[in-house]
């Protein structure tokens, strides 16, 4: 089944496939793939939130966690061409920028990110999320001094910094070329403290073929957190769905988290924190013909993910995709944490073309909480709360 195929929804209907699931998550036994594909395909809402619920009531009751934070993309310059991708423009090497739509390229100056850090500092933040396209011509040595200086400059700000795929491109930029465990070794010395989730895609060799075959697919992000995880180093998991996905090639990418992350708990060092479900957003990338999902497939994704990822601690709604809105509901629905105060975000935008100020305020979230039958917990990166006086 298509994941972007229309579903007549007819909530209120109560699903029987839905009733040997309740069984196994009230007696807290782990979830097949054809459980994934029933849950993922269900037009009972009403009973997937229900379930998702308890899920999330049994570990963080009506808590509702979130962070003040600030997200740096620090260049769209890429040299990959992902499918999905509306932020990659190219930077030719004869004829220096060529943007490849109306958004010019950029790149910022370490000068210009501690300011930004710095500005978020005084904003209260508490982690500096920090990403960027894979740049073809900036040396590893800038990499290791920004997380040096941020660290110097702002040694309160959590830095989560470089996806996966950001990690095996400095593993060829260095020179000498590093392994994977060298670049985290030198990037943590330098002041990293954790990875983002970005970057898996979903994990299938198809969907990879099709949608961004030259960029680094399930074994090598596999590769940098396993590594990650080994050095003690925590990170995150995404999935980014509706685009040319199935139902069933989103629930074979959770059991393969799920795999990953027993082995990680299993080595006590460090595992993933959180999952991202990231809403795919179609305008001015080369997949702009399909329509996105649509609210109810969000829900249900979001519900779906809390369900089948049982070894996760967290399920995060990045309200920047799935809207401010949308998250809200999904309290009741799975979802424990949001991310974030943002405040400026490049990478993708719902609506609109202008600005790319992204930005919720402490209080704007906390009251979506509050109405939502929660209680808001300020965290740092590591599910630490927040004590401010
Ligand atoms: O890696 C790119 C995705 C990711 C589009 O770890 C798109 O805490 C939707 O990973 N539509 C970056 N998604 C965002 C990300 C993230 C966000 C918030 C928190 C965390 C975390 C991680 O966004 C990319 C890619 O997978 N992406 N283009 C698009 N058009």
């Amino acid at each position: 089944m298509s994941a972007t195929m229309e579903q007549a929804i007819a909530p209120g209907a109560t699903d029987p496939a839905l009733e040997p699931i309740r069984d196994k998550v009230l007696a807290g036994e782990r979830l097949t793939h054809a459980d994934g594909v029933a849950l993922f395909s269900t037009r009972d809402l009403f009973t997937l939130g229900e379930l998702a619920n308890l899920v999330r009531e049994r570990r963080h009751g009506r808590t509702a966690y979130y962070n003040i934070n600030r997200h740096v993309n620090y260049t769209n310059f890429c040299v990959l061409r992902c499918k999905f991708c509306s932020f990659y423009r190219s930077l030719d090497g004869r004829s220096g920028l060529t943007p490849v739509s109306n958004t010019a390229g950029y790149e910022y100056s370490l000068d210009e990110i501690l300011g930004i850090a710095e500005q978020a500092v005084a904003a209260g933040a508490t982690e500096l999320h920090v990403v960027g396209g894979l740049h073809p011509r900036l040396p590893f040595d800038f990499y290791t001094t920004l997380c040096r200086e941020l660290k110097r400059r702002c040694p309160q700000l959590h830095i989560k910094a470089f996806t996966a795929i950001e990690i095996i491109h400095f593993t060829r930029i260095a020179r000498p070329r590093m392994s994977i465990r060298e670049v985290l070794t030198a990037l943590r010395e330098a002041g990293l403290d954790s990875l983002p989730g970005g970057g898996a895609e979903i994990f299938d060799d198809r969907v990879h073929a099709e949608v961004f075959k030259s960029k680094v697919g399930e074994s090598g992000w596999f590769d940098v957190h396993r590594e990650a995880h080994e050095l003690g180093i925590p990170s995150n998991a995404t999935m980014l769905y509706g685009h040319v996905e199935t139902i069933a090639e989103r629930v074979t990418h959770l059991i393969k988290l799920r795999e990953h992350q027993d082995e990680s708990l299993a080595r006590r060092k460090a595992a993933f924190q959180t999952l991202i479900p990231l809403s795919f957003i179609p305008d001015d990338s080369a997949l702009a013909d399909l329509p996105g999902p649509t609210g109810l497939d969000d829900l249900r994704t979001l519900a779906a993910s809390r369900l089948m990822l049982d070894n996760f601690a967290h399920v995060k709604a990045f309200w920047i995709m799935q809207t401010p809105k949308l998250s809200q509901v999904a309290l009741n629905w799975g979802v424990d944490d949001f991310d974030g105060t943002v405040v400026w975000y490049d990478i993708t935008k719902r609506e609109g073309h202008g600005t790319t100020r992204q930005e919720m305020t402490v209080d704007q979230i906390r009251r979506l909480m509050r109405e939502a039958g929660c209680a808001p917990v300020e965290r740092d990166t590591l599910y630490r709360p927040v004590v401010r006086s």
